[in-house]
This record gives structure tokens, C-alpha cells and sequence, in this order.
């Protein structure tokens, strides 16, 4: 396979390790955990794995000699980058732990495991994918592990190929169903720990005890770039006004920490707007404001980013997205109606307030509304075009404001979705760091004999070397919310918090921002040259260790 100049300089780049994990390390157990909310529940759905202490790793002065394991790994969900890292950390963890162990990574997500499909990862082939970008090495998909008979098929598998140890790397719903797994393999006494590790782009997988996910880090900064880019394009040509979705499906931690990193004319906050109890015109009105008020001082240019969840976030949407759900979830055959008769069957069967607001929406959004959910029971907020909805509402606001005398500008809009362009670039040094970690941490959870437990860093925001290593029980995140119209164990997401340090920032500047130009160029990811410039953490990281 040819490879690029810089691929081929950045595969010798060796990951730094925190210090703990440098030689052999013993686990200290902290306090036994309960889960965030629902604890009587929770309890009684994982009677093995609920409860289960804090690990922290310390250096182990008397080492002994650790045995050789069979591992598994699977990559699920949407890719982020730095997976092939925690594969390749995983790979060097187990083999440094005992050289004859051996790791197994199952093809295209947890499907694979079901359907047994797999390959043995060698040296050979992990050498090939160090501090490299993309999911590849084994494919990604996104197939829920929660029926009996895919983990009993599943562990046919793992006893024939005598594997002890099951890691998969993925987001909320993947870890949930990591926990879910592991309860029922140690139930059942199948003798398969089952370990976590955070991934999502979206980092919306973070808490008290899991400081960041992987993959955000690089991510923000690719779309930064771009939008830096787009920036500076719109400030030479003064003609645009670019409306730029970013992915991250509910949360909007992306588009927030894109917006510390360029400061943008306009950043929309879906939680802020559902805190505010804010319609789609109230938010349509708050562009158009800041459009008008540009305009008056002669620029008619600026940047809009919009989260891509925003629209679940606006209250009569939710509640409307809430009953789809539930509606969708039963009605098996919905999808082999025509578009008109599916159009028929939502309006007939929602209640009346769901109904006008669903029939108030443009055709074509309507209908993104009622298309497939994710195997999760998602709504694929990716595929619904916010920022063409927006900038629609806004133009027709503008000529309503003109008409009145309020408003004398020019509004040539431009769209833009940045989210594949992000998932699979070359992870930053910090990713790069994170993910080896994680991976190599995971091997010392499986030498620890723990299962249900999520592999765990923190002080994320010091130089890598001083991370602290451990790990945490994945039911201590758990919640109880409704999923396919049941109520389910789930992760709870963690979404912008209003009173966190990073909005609050991006909130304390945002006014100069519409009006004044401030934008910043932040330029492409650096791997090589000043700390300042090549190993910053994300700005939400660095603002969110202030508050604590
Ligand atoms: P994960 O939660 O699986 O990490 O997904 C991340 C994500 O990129 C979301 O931001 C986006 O909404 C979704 O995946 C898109 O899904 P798909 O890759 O299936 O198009």
C-alpha cells in the first residue's frame, strides 16, 4: 500500500506512556461505586458487576511474571481517530504483560463477533497502522450486542479461539452494552471479562470519573482548521455568510470547542436554546439580529456554526422527535410505505400539538425526521440539513425586517456539514498519547481479573507522562432512560453544561464576537515542533480542570 511522506515519518513516532505504566503496576482499590441515578433499579439489572470498587494502577515494586492471555478486541460505533492506537496499545500491553499472548480483533463491530468473523492481529500487521488515522484495521459497524443469543453465539467464538478477554472500543451505547455483556458472561460463569474504552468524536462520554473521550481532540481541531480557513476566506471576500453544521449528535461539544478555537461570528448551543425554552424562531430571530446588525456597520459576511442535534433540543421538536420515536419503534412496516402514505401515517397517528408542528416543517425535513433510526434507536441527526433550514428561515426573516425599514444588507449564504472530514484524520499528539494508553491500560485491567470496568486516565490536561491510570465500573455511569419506547440502562450523556467553565467563556465573549471580526486561524494539526503548538489539549478540557 503506498503511503504519504508524513505517514511514513509518524509511524516511528512512539507514544508517551504516564509514568505508572512504564513498568509493572498493581491495582489499588478505591471505595465501592453506585451508579449516577436509579440506583435500586440499576442494582438489580447487574446483580455480578453493580457496585465494584475504583482501580488505580501504582508502580509494582515486586512484579510477578503475568501469564499469557487470549484478547479480543472490537471496534464499534462511528470511527474516531486514534482507534488503530488503541489497538496498538492493547497489542504491546498484553504482549509486554507475556509475550505469548495474543490478540484477536473481530471484523466490522460487534457483528463481528456474532457472526464470527475475525483475524489475529501480529506485529506485522499492528506496525502497520501506528499513530494512523481511520478504523480500517478491522472496520467499525454499529450492530447493538443486548439479545441472549448474540452473546451466546458470541462466546462460542471467544472458547474456541480461547479468548479470556473481550475489549470494545466505543461510545455510550457500545459501553453500555459492554456492561450489559460482561454481567451476563460472569452470570452465566463464561469465565470472558469484558473492558471499555471511551471513543466518540462527540465527547459526550465524559463524567467525574472519565475526563474526556478519545477522538474529540483531533476532530475539533480538523473542523477548526476548516472553519479558520472558511474565516479567513470570508473576511478577504466579504460577500458570505457561511452556515456550517458540525456533527456530534446531541451534545454540542463540538461546535462549542470549535467555537473557543475560532471564535466565529455565531455559535447556536443546543442546550442553551432548550434551557431558554427557545422555538425555531426565536433562534431564526437571533441570526437574523446579529446578520442585521453586520450589515448596518456595511458587513454583510460572517459564520453561523449550528450543532447538528439542535433541532432535538428545540421543545416542540423534542417532543415531536420523543413520540416519532415510540411511534417508529412499532410500526414495523413503516418503511415500505410510499413517502405520502408515511407522511399520512404520522400525521394520523400523533397527537395534535405533534401533529401541526410536524406538518408546519419543510417536506423535505419532515421526512428526514421519520427516516431510519440508528441500530440504537437514534434519530440520524447527521442527516438532517439544520443549516439549510436555518439559513432559509433567516433570508425570508431578513426580507420581513427589510419590509419594515430594519434592515439594508446582503445575504448570499453558503452551507457547509464538517464530520466525516474529521473521524478518521491522523490523531493529534494528544490522541495519539490517549489512545495508546487506554489500550495499553486496558491489558493491565484484564492482568487486574476485573470485568464491566472501563479503561480510565486522568489529569488529562498535564503532560502525558503524569496521567493517571485506573479504571471504573461502567455501571457506575448508568441511568434509566427510554430506548425503543422501554425504559433501558443507559450511559448518561453528558451533554454542555450552561454553568461549566467552557460556555461560560464562549458566553462572556460572544457579543464582541458577532459584531467585531475576531475571528482565529488555528492552521492543520502540528506533530512535530514547539509544546505550545503540537501538544495542546482540547480548550473545553483546560476550561472544565478550572472548575474543578
Ligand atoms: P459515535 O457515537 O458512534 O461515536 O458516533 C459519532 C458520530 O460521528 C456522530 O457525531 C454522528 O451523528 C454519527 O456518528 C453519524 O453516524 P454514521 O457514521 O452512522 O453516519
Amino acid at each position: 500500500m503506498k503511503k504519504s511522506a508524513l505517514q511514513i515519518a509518524r509511524a516511528s513516532y512512539q507514544p508517551k506512556l504516564p509514568v505508572t505504566l512504564t513498568g509493572s503496576v498493581k491495582a489499588v482499590e478505591g471505595k465501592p461505586t453506585h451508579s449516577v441515578a436509579d440506583q435500586e433499579e440499576i442494582s438489580k439489572l447487574f446483580p455480578n458487576t453493580y457496585g465494584l470498587p475504583e482501580l488505580t494502577f501504582e508502580k509494582n515494586p515486586n512484579p510477578v511474571p503475568g501469564k499469557p492471555i487470549n484478547v479480543g478486541v472490537i471496534l464499534s460505533g462511528g470511527q474516531a481517530p486514534g482507534g488503530h492506537n488503541v489497538i496498538c496499545g492493547l497489542f504491546d500491553g498484553i504482549k509486554k504483560i507475556n509475550r505469548d499472548s495474543r490478540l484477536y480483533g473481530f471484523l466490522m463491530g460487534p457483528g463481528g463477533l456474532v457472526d464470527h468473523k475475525y483475524i489475529e492481529l501480529t506485529s506485522d500487521i499492528i506496525d502497520e497502522y501506528r499513530n494512523t488515522g481511520g478504523f480500517d484495521i478491522i472496520g467499525s459497524g454499529r450492530t447493538k450486542l443486548e439479545k441472549k443469543e448474540q452473546f451466546d453465539k458470541g462466546l462460542e467464538i471467544l472458547k474456541q479461539l480461547g479468548i479470556t478477554a473481550l475489549v470494545i472500543i466505543g461510545g455510550d451505547d457500545s459501553n453500555t452494552n459492554a456492561a450489559i455483556l460482561a454481567e451476563y458472561y460472569k452470570g452465566i460463569g463464561a469465565g470472558v471479562q469484558v473492558l471499555g474504552c471511551p471513543k466518540t468524536i462527540d465527547g459526550d462520554l465524559k463524567n467525574d470519573v472519565v475526563e474526556a473521550s478519545f477522538g474529540f481532540d483531533t476532530a475539533t481541531k480538523v473542523y477548526s482548521e476548516l472553519i479558520g480557513n472558511i474565516q479567513r476566506d470570508c473576511f478577504s471576500a466579504k460577500k458570505y455568510w457561511h452556515f456550517i453544521k458540525l456533527m456530534g449528535r446531541s451534545a454540542s461539544h463540538i461546535a462549542l470547542e470549535c467555537a473557543l478555537q475560532t471564535q466565529p461570528n455565531i455559535c447556536i448551543i443546543s442546550e442553551e436554546v432548550e434551557a431558554k425554552n427557545m422555538t425555531l424562531n426565536d433562534v431564526v430571530d437571533y441570526i437574523a439580529g446579529i446578520v442585521a446588525a453586520r450589515a448596518a456597520d456595511g458587513n454583510n459576511f460572517g459564520t453561523v456554526l449550528i450543532p447538528e442535534g439542535l433541532i432535538e433540543f428545540i421543545p416542540a421538536m423534542k417532543n415531536l422527535i420523543a413520540q416519532l420515536n415510540d411511534l417508529l419503534a412499532k410500526a414495523t412496516d413503516f418503511h415500505k410505505l410510499s413517502p405520502e402514505d408515511q407522511r399520512k401515517f404520522v400525521l394520523e397517528n400523533l397527537s395534535k400539538e405533534n401533529a401541526e408542528v410536524y406538518a408546519s416543517l419543510p417536506l423535505g425535513v419532515a421526512r428526514q425526521l421519520t427516516l431510519d433510526r440508528d441500530p440504537h434507536g437514534n434519530v440520524q441527526v447527521s442527516l438532517i440539513e439544520t443549516e439549510k433550514l436555518l439559513s432559509e428561515m433567516v433570508g425570508r426573516r431578513l426580507e420581513e425586517m427589510r419590509a419594515a425599514g430594519q434592515y439594508n444588507g446582503k445575504f448570499s449564504p453558503l452551507h457547509h456539514f464538517f464530520g466525516y472530514e474529521g473521524r478518521c484524520a491522523a490523531p493529534s499528539n494528544f490522541d495519539a498519547d490517549y489512545c495508546y494508553a487506554l489500550g495499553f491500560n486496558a491489558a493491565w485491567l484484564i492482568d487486574a481479573g476485573v470485568t464491566g470496568y472501563i479503561s480510565s486516565l486522568r489529569n488529562l490536561t498535564k503532560p502525558s507522562v503524569q496521567w493517571l491510570a485506573g479504571g471504573v465500573p461502567i455501571s457506575m455511569m448508568f441511568n434509566m432512560e427510554r430506548r425503543h419506547g422501554e425504559m433501558k440502562p443507559v450511559i448518561q450523556k453528558a451533554l454542555v453544561r450552561l454553568d461549566g467553565a467552557p460556555f461560560q467563556r464562549f458566553a462572556a465573549k460572544r457579543d464582541s464576537w458577532a459584531i467585531n471580526s475576531a475571528y482565529v486561524y488555528p492552521g492543520p494539526i502540528q506533530y512535530w515542533g514547539p509544546a505550545d503548538v503540537c501538544d495542546q489539549c482540547t480548550m473545553t478540557l483546560k476550561y472544565e480542570h478550572l472548575d474543578k
